[in-house]
């Protein structure tokens, strides 16, 4: 259930609830002074009550003419004036010095927050993809959806200003607080601003608002209030949620970055890309790497090149290779283990490990993105060093 709708957690929210209610309240006021003296003349005069003759032809009401020009004319700059006063407190963005500035960056599917260095000079980025609910086979949720780590902390009573973007190859967002009543475009290579000052400390929901793709519906968020020297800790710290260190997990980096859209975890689910787990390579992505070559994983050994291996030696490496270089490994794998080892787990990062997902693999494939057999695994710059040990810890550990 998304709330937010009856809250109110900033001054602007309170501008634009007030602002609406006017509105509404003249609309409603015009309406029935329109709408229901023409109902009661239509009765009154209907044809059987009304002789020909009695007819008369007036032209001029100079009262009458005035007061429906002058009436609908304040009422419309009451309602104007509402509107445009709301609209210059949620566009007038406060000074810089005067605020925290966080670059927002909207894709897809998720929101991720940047901050500026903080006293140690640590960056937090935060942010990250919203787990959805799993259902059964009627569509009954088994399982919530989580928000994950994926919250942007902020104090109380402080400007915050928003430095809204997406990546030039992403799509259109819309960054939408409902509690705080307010919602901005965020636009592919451009960058638009929005600002607030939550007055209460709690949590509010933030949603994508651009309904227009597969999954911008699932683009949760959540905005916490702290109190402010509680942010403050928080902030200078190397933390990189008020709680702990999430880093260490390397799940909750997978979740972080919305790897587990496209990958399940040592599972049997069917998702967009391979099934992350320690035996790593299936015999028919072996085969094609054979046969087609490598090189776009940007290893220091350059290219594999196509051929290595042709016929029955192939299709015994694939195997042997498949099954996770376990039993007795077939002579034929020498033609193989010059570059990559003895034991498959590749050599001093220069050629790949073909067992499990060493740093140096994660590291390539989220720096150069691979497109393999399967198919295309966008790249991941953004992500640190640090992440890719986790996740490389995790994945080695999850069998
Ligand atoms: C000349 C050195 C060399 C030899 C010999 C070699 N490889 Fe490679 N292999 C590489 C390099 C380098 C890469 C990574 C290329 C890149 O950066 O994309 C690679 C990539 C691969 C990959 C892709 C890994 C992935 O994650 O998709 C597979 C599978 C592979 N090799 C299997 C084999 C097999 C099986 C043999 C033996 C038939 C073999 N290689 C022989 C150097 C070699
Ligand atoms: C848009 C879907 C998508 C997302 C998001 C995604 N991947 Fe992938 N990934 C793929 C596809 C497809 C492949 C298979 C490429 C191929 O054909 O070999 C792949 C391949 C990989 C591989 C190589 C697998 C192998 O055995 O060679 C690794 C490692 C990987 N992804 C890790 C990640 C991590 C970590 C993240 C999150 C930071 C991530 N992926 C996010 C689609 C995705
Ligand atoms: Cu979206």
């Amino acid at each position: 259930m998304l709330e937010g709708f009856n809250t109110s957690g900033t001054i602007i929210a309170e501008h634009i609830q007030e602002a609406l209610e006017i509105n509404l309240w003249i609309s409603l006021v015009l309406f029935a002074s329109v709408v229901l003296p023409m109902v009661y003349l239509a009765w009154k005069y209907r044809e059987s009550n009304v002789k020909d003759e009695d007819i008369e032809n007036i032209t001029h009401n100079t009262l009458l003419e005035i007061v429906w020009t002058v009436v609908p004319t304040i009422t419309l700059f009451v309602c104007f004036w509402y509107g445009y006063t709301s609209m210059v407190t949620a566009r007038t963005m406060p000074a810089v010095e005067d605020s925290i500035v966080v670059q927002v960056e909207g894709s897809k599917w998720k929101w991720r927050y940047e901050y500026a260095a903080n006293d140690n000079g640590f960056v937090h980025k935060l942010g990250g993809a919203y787990t959805k609910p799993i259902r059964d086979e009627n569509g009954k949720i088994i399982q919530k959806g989580t928000m994950g780590k994926s919250a942007l902390y902020v104090p109380v009573n402080t400007n915050i200003i928003l430095e809204m973007t997406a990546p030039i190859d992403d799509v259109l967002h819309s960054f939408f607080v409902p509690a705080f009543r307010m919602k901005e475009d965020v636009v592919p290579g451009r960058i638009t601003k929005q600002w607030f000052k939550a007055d209460t400390v709690g949590e509010y929901d933030i949603e994508c608002a651009e309904y227009c793709g597969t999954d911008h519906s699932y683009m949760y968020s959540r905005i916490v209030v702290m109190p402010v020297d509680e942010y403050n800790t928080w902030f200078n710290s190397n933390n990189d949620t008020p709680e702990g260190d999430y880093l260490t997990s390397g799940d909750a980096i997978l979740q972080q970055h919305g790897c587990k859209s496209c990958h399940a975890i040592n599972s049997d689910k069917k998702l967009v890309g391979p099934t992350l787990q320690t035996r790593r390579l299936t015999k028919e992505q072996v085969l094609d790497v054979i046969e087609n070559g490598q090189n776009k994983l940007g290893y220091a050994m350059g290219e594999m090149p196509a051929g290595m291996a042709t016929g029955a030696d192939a299709e015994e490496i694939a195997v042997y290779v498949a099954g996770g270089m376990t039993g007795e490994q077939p002579a034929s794998f020498a033609s193989c283990s010059g570059c990559h080892g003895e034991d498959g787990k590749g050599q001093y990062g220069t050629a790949p490990s073909l067992v499990s997902y060493d740093v140096d693999l994660l590291r390539n494939v989220l720096k150069h993105g691979k497109k393999g057999m399967i198919g295309k695994m966008p790249s991941f710059p953004y992500v640190t060093e640090e992440e890719v040990s986790a996740i490389a810890e995790y994945l080695q550990k999850t069998k």
